[in-house]
């Protein structure tokens, strides 16, 4: 499915095996690993990102990466170039500020990548997993984002957005606009 003349997809996946030149990890601000994709990334691609993580963050952020903020290493042993961390919001109920938050990483992670020259970019769903952010709201969210940064910009020419499940992908997809015709 896709929208915006093909520069957005939603498909389902497994976020460690795409190729795109870069991919986004939904971490914490630890920087240092975690479940859900996170571990996953750092499982598939090795112990080189973990290590450039861990050099961020004693020398830029000792305190952790914010919420919202993004951060690029190396890929790995990934078949990307490119891991971006960003950290989204944790749900609290949607008065604390979740909704710019998660704007926020979205749009940061697209900033670290067109920074590199990325021409393809992969996310997965943000904060949707053990953060618990209502699959249906981030799905606005993510739209408003990516759809106004397609509009302005060339780079990335492609996003794709990666769900783990069937679905996660039908519950994003019922809160979009219509897709593109093909
Ligand atoms: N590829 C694509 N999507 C995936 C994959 C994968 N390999 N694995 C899981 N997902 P979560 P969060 C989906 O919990 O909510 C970590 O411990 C998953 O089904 O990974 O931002 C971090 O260290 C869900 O839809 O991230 C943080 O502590 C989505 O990815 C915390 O979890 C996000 O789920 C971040 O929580």
């Amino acid at each position: 499915m896709t929208w915006l003349n093909g520069r957005l997809e939603a498909l389902t996946g497994d976020i460690t095996t795409f190729h795109a030149d870069a991919i986004v990890n939904a971490a914490n601000s630890t920087l240092l690993g975690g479940g859900g994709v996170d571990g996953a990334i750092h499982r598939a691609g090795g112990p080189d990102i973990m290590a450039e993580c861990r050099k961020i963050r004693n020398i830029s952020y000792p305190r952790g990466l914010p919420t919202g903020e993004a951060v690029i290493t190396g890929a790995g042993r990934l078949p990307c170039k490119y891991v971006i961390h960003t950290v989204g919001p944790v749900w609290k109920g949607g008065m604390r500020g979740e909704e710019s938050l998660l704007a926020a990483a979205y749009r940061n992670a697209l900033e670290k990548a067109a920074e590199v020259g990325a021409h393809t970019l992969a996310y997965p769903a943000i904060s949707t997993g053990v953060y618990g952010y209502p699959a249906d709201k981030a799905a606005k969210v993510v739209w408003k984002v990516l759809s106004a940064r397609l509009h302005h910009h060339n780079l990335p020419e492609k996003i794709y957005l990666l769900f783990y499940s069937v679905n996660n992908l039908s519950t994003f997809l019922d809160n979009m606009p219509q897709p593109d015709v093909t």
